[in-house]
């Protein structure tokens, strides 16, 4: 277990930003830079930066945020936190696979022992009467700790071991392989989408070409419902290629034709997977492992990474894709839930 020590001195996150930006009183002029607050020693528990904003293939992609020509990934970062940011509860999605968003604050969320110390807002919802299955489209979370105080993740990710990490491990699962559903979780996963080489602009099961790294290949879909291009606009290359833990397919057709696709929701640990007022939205900090799958243990967290978690296409709902809407520290709010009434469930 690596150990890691809080800093006597804990400047706030807008403190370090004014710092790296040369004084108090000079306006930064990289977008990427949130504006410069003055320091009232108030911390918000809600998300105050958007570092990377990118989401991977999907119906949503440009739209939510809205891509206007011309827009630079700063730009669209800015739009993300426009969205999600100072608890506004706007919402932004992922996309496919991979597609990722990050995330920080004005100052450390604690990591308290024994209880959840953030969650991850998002638009899950259960189908009528149903608890274990709705809209429930889960992003894998992984956290940084600003050991270096420089206000860059730059210090090593780590991720929040949900329930199927590092194998599947939900109740539904055999459900799943029966519909025909891939439901291993695969660490390392790499997914690539290719620039279509036109834009269709109508619907069609064979619209953005991806290959991963277990041998699979396919196509992104064009629903009736999104027309416009799931490929993000702002980005140059003809390709993009995303990485991270995969997990098991979640979306089960009930109809058998085609028509009715429900997603199963995980036990806990991950964002866009149960209802955001719900105990099991919630993330101890204490459940983050290293790249080995050991667990570390952090005082806190300074940045939280969300992707897409799931690669799959899901009929007419279209491609799971998680939605963010916001990261708000448990502490802060005066939410109190014991990490054991979660996990040990
Ligand atoms: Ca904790
Ligand atoms: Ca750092
Ligand atoms: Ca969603």
């Amino acid at each position: 277990m690596k150990k890691f020590t809080l800093h006597q001195v804990q400047l706030t996150g807008s403190l370090l930003v004014a710092l790296a930006a040369g004084g108090f009183t000079s306006c930064s002029s990289d977008k990427n830079e949130p504006e410069m607050p003055f320091i009232t020693g108030e911390k918000t528990p809600y998300v105050t930066r958007v570092l990377d904003y990118r989401p991977a293939v999907g119906q949503f992609t440009n739209q939510l945020p809205e891509y206007k020509e011309g827009d630079t990934q700063e730009d669209m970062n800015r739009k993300a936190l426009e969205a999600i940011g100072n608890n506004k509860m706007g919402m932004v999605s992922l996309g496919g696979f991979g597609g990722y968003i990050v995330v920080g604050f004005d100052h450390t969320i604690e990591n308290k022992a024994g209880l959840c110390d953030f969650r991850v807002l998002g638009n899950a919802f259960y189908a009528n009467g149903a608890s274990e299955y709705g809209s429930c489209e889960p992003g894998v979370i992984q956290v940084c700790y600003d050991e270096n105080r420089n206000g860059l993740p730059d210090d090593g990710w780590y991720e929040i071991a949900g329930s199927s990490y590092p194998d599947g491990k939900e109740s539904w699962l055999d459900l799943a392989a029966q519909a025909g559903n891939d439901t291993k979780t695969v660490l390392n996963y790499e997914i690539t989408y290719y620039r279509p080489s036109k834009e269709p602009g109508a619907p069609t099961e064979q619209y953005i070409r991806w290959e991963d790294n277990q041998g699979g290949s396919g196509y992104k879909a064009m629903n009736f419902a999104h027309l416009q291009s799931y490929y993000p606009k702002w980005i140059k290359e003809d390709k993009m290629t995303f990485t991270g833990t995969r997990l098991p397919q979640n979306g089960v057709d009930q109809s058998g034709k085609g028509t009715y696709y429900v997603l199963y929701r995980f036990a806990y640990g991950y964002a866009d997977n149960e209802l955001n007022e719900n105990a099991a939205s919630a993330i101890d900090i204490d459940w983050a492992v290293d790249s080995k799958g050991k667990a570390v243990h952090l005082p806190g967290v300074d940045f939280v990474r969300i992707h897409t978690g799931i690669n799959q296409e899901n009929g007419w709902l279209g491609e799971c894709s998680t939605e963010v809407m916001g990261v708000v520290d448990l502490h802060l709010t005066n939410v109190t839930i014991e990490s054991k009434t979660i996990k040990n469930k």
